[in-house]
């Protein structure tokens, strides 16, 4: 099923489903090569979501600010190559969505425990907006707040499960947007943890 969360954006219901299997072989190769860890925010926070990269370009997080970087700043090497599944995952998912030609460089990897929120934010740091994001929901549910173009404005509330995939682009690009702190209900595949894969056109 496609639920309409604005213009540009929908909900495609289980779509990663097929594709679960091998997006958890390729993540862990990524993993491996490229450790999660806390980044902090530029107010010396550390993060509640644990993240790393893939792709040309990792979206990262520093005193400095944020920005995306062709190099993972806790090792200085290039992010681990962006995996075939991700990249046809995303180019179907964008073109279920009406998106054509989607060619994703860099995929910012999340991970959630029990009680990790992430507040209410705009993605802005890409330098191209056309290009929609696609985000991946894996393991645990979890209760997004899709909200409007000022910070204030009411924000619906859209409950993800595993395999959901979210696609959004045009007119509701830059809305604000977070996730409610997580309820401890342990999935059976990946236990008390939510992965969100979120593909962008950063470069
Ligand atoms: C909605 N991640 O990493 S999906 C992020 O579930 C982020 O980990 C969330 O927001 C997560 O920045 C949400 C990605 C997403 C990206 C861009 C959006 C949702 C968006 C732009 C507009 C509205
Ligand atoms: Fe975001």
């Amino acid at each position: 099923g496609v639920l309409s969360l604005g213009r540009d954006a929908c909900v495609l219901r289980g779509f990663a489903l097929p594709w679960v299997e091998r997006l958890l072989a390729a993540l862990a190769e990524v993993e491996r090569a490229a450790p999660l860890r806390h980044m902090l925010t530029p107010g010396g926070l550390a993060m509640s979501v644990a993240n790393t990269n893939c792709g040309a370009l990792g979206w990262v997080s520093d005193r400095r600010g944020y920005r995306y970087s062709a190099t993972d700043p806790a090792s200085g090497q290039p992010w681990p190559a962006m995996p075939a599944a991700f990249a046809e995952l995303a180019l179907a998912a964008a073109g279920a969505a009406g998106f054509t030609g989607y060619a994703p460089d860099a995929c910012l990897i999340n991970h959630y425990r029990p009680g990790t929120r992430l507040s209410l934010h705009q993605d802005k740091d890409e330098r191209d907006h056309r290009a929609p994001i696609v985000s991946v929901s894996l393991g645990m549910p979890a209760v997004f707040l899709f909200g409007g173009l000022a910070r204030a404005d009411k924000a619906a509330r859209v409950p993800l499960q595993h395999g959901d995939v979210v696609v959004w682009g045009g007119v509701d690009r830059l809305r604000f947007h977070g996730v409610l702190p997580l309820k401890d209900l342990p999935h059976p595949l990946l236990g008390a943890e939510r992965i969100n894969l979120t593909l962008r056109q950063a470069g």
